[in-house]
């Protein structure tokens, strides 16, 4: 049997990029702090890590495609916090940014990994941005390192 894997490591020559959504920024911030430390921790040159803002969640899938066409970067990390709330924007923001995200991502052969929290309440999101539940950001960028060596083998 034969296991195809990828290694949580970078050579330190891989250029990421970091698109985040300023839009709850109090959660988005500390996604970016999780993604920074797992890319600093795993080899990555921090040189070569840029962060990219946008608005809100629903403009990530856009600036992702101009991100991917670029041909600049080796991966890019995708960030943003849709809380709830008591308003129905929740609904479509989460679809759109979600189904965006992956359509985008399938046109290329780029590896992206996606940490936009959607949650219930604010609480739920400050648990999945350092606190109880870890962070997402961290986890987010931890997955793209292994898929960025996955893509190496095949
Ligand atoms: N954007 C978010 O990133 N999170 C949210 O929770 C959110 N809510 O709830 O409205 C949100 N809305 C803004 C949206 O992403 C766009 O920036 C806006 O509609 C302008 O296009």
């Amino acid at each position: 049997m034969n296991i195809l894997e990828g290694k949580i490591a970078l050579r330190g020559e891989e250029w990421v990029a970091i698109i985040v959504s300023r839009f709850n920024h109090i959660i988005t911030d500390r996604l970016v702090e999780g993604a920074r430390d797992s890319f600093v921790r795993h080899g990555g040159n921090e040189e070569r890590l840029d962060v990219i803002f946008v608005p809100g969640a629903y403009e990530i899938p856009f600036v992702l495609d101009r991100v991917l066409a670029s041909g600049k970067y080796d991966a890019v990390c995708t960030l943003g916090a849709i809380i709830r709330g008591s308003t129905p924007h929740f609904d479509y923001v989460s679809a759109e940014a979600t189904k965006g995200i992956a359509n985008t991502t399938l046109k290329y052969d780029i590896p992206v990994t996606f940490g936009v929290l959607t949650t219930e309440n604010i609480e739920q999101a400050i648990e999945r941005a350092g606190s109880k539940v870890g962070n997402k950001g961290f986890e987010a960028m931890s997955g793209l390192i292994e898929l960025i060596d996955l893509y190496r083998k095949f």
